[in-house]
């Protein structure tokens, strides 16, 4: 993507960015190249966001993005959806809604993204149809991610697979049940939890199709 307006201020997250795509290695495992899956800072005034967004998504090669608000209350999330939904689709990029299959349809979005604790996998592909993508959270466990894919799931998320201070995490996922997932299964599978430029080739060599990123990318607080 390419604009031929005059040039935006640039947003500190922008270098952030792009040093993760640099330092996304070329060659894959599964032949396709790992990509970035952005999720939004956990809270966010949406107006000011959604130029940061705009110009993140103008800058650098982006897959998905995951509205993620916690916590918030149902008119915030529904203001959020409203306002971030055509910058992230006008870009051909996914707009997936954390936790809400129910929004994510009611508000024509790519898709949703369930934990373990939210909409059952089977409910939510329930509600999505059989057009829209749905995303399981299954923290470190094989049997979670076959169970998600048996489901109805599009993709399976393992994590943390380092410390993050943006999630209370219980769970450390091994770059080994990256290998193990990408090597038996055609499920694409996004890992999460504290990645940075620094720290990523070893999950995309294991075979993540996905690195989801939070806090490396955006300046929000901790
Ligand atoms: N699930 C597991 S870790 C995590 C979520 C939502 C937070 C990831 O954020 P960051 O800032 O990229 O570590
Ligand atoms: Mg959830």
């Amino acid at each position: 993507t390419h604009s031929n307006g005059p040039k935006k201020r640039r947003s500190p997250c922008l270098p952030k960015l792009s040093r993760f795509t640099k330092a996304v290695p070329d060659s894959h495992t599964a032949g396709e190249r790992c990509r970035l899956y952005l999720i939004t800072p956990p809270a966010f005034e949406p107006s000011t966001f959604r130029d940061t967004l705009a110009a993140a998504l103008d800058a650098d090669d982006v897959a998905a993005v995951q509205l993620r608000l916690k916590p918030a209350d149902e008119a915030s999330l529904r203001r959020a959806i409203e306002l971030l939904r055509p910058v992230v689709q006008q870009r051909g990029v996914a707009f997936l809604i954390n936790d809400r299959p129910d929004l994510a349809v009611e508000f024509d979005c790519d898709g949703a993204h369930v934990g373990q604790t939210d909409t059952s996998a089977r409910d939510a592909r329930r509600i999505l149809g059989g057009e829209k993508t749905l995303g399981v959270t299954c923290h470190a466990s094989r049997h979670l991610a076959m169970q998600a894919g048996e489901d109805g799931a599009d993709y399976v998320a393992f994590g943390a697979f380092f410390p993050t201070e943006t999630k209370a995490t219980t769970h450390r996922a091994d770059v080994e049940i990256l290998r193990w997932w990408s090597e038996l299964m055609e499920l694409p599978c996004v890992a999460i939890g504290g990645i940075t430029p620094e720290n990523c080739a070893p999950l995309v060599q294991a075979g993540a199709d996905f690195l989801a990123v939070i806090s490396a990318v955006w300046n929000h607080p901790a």
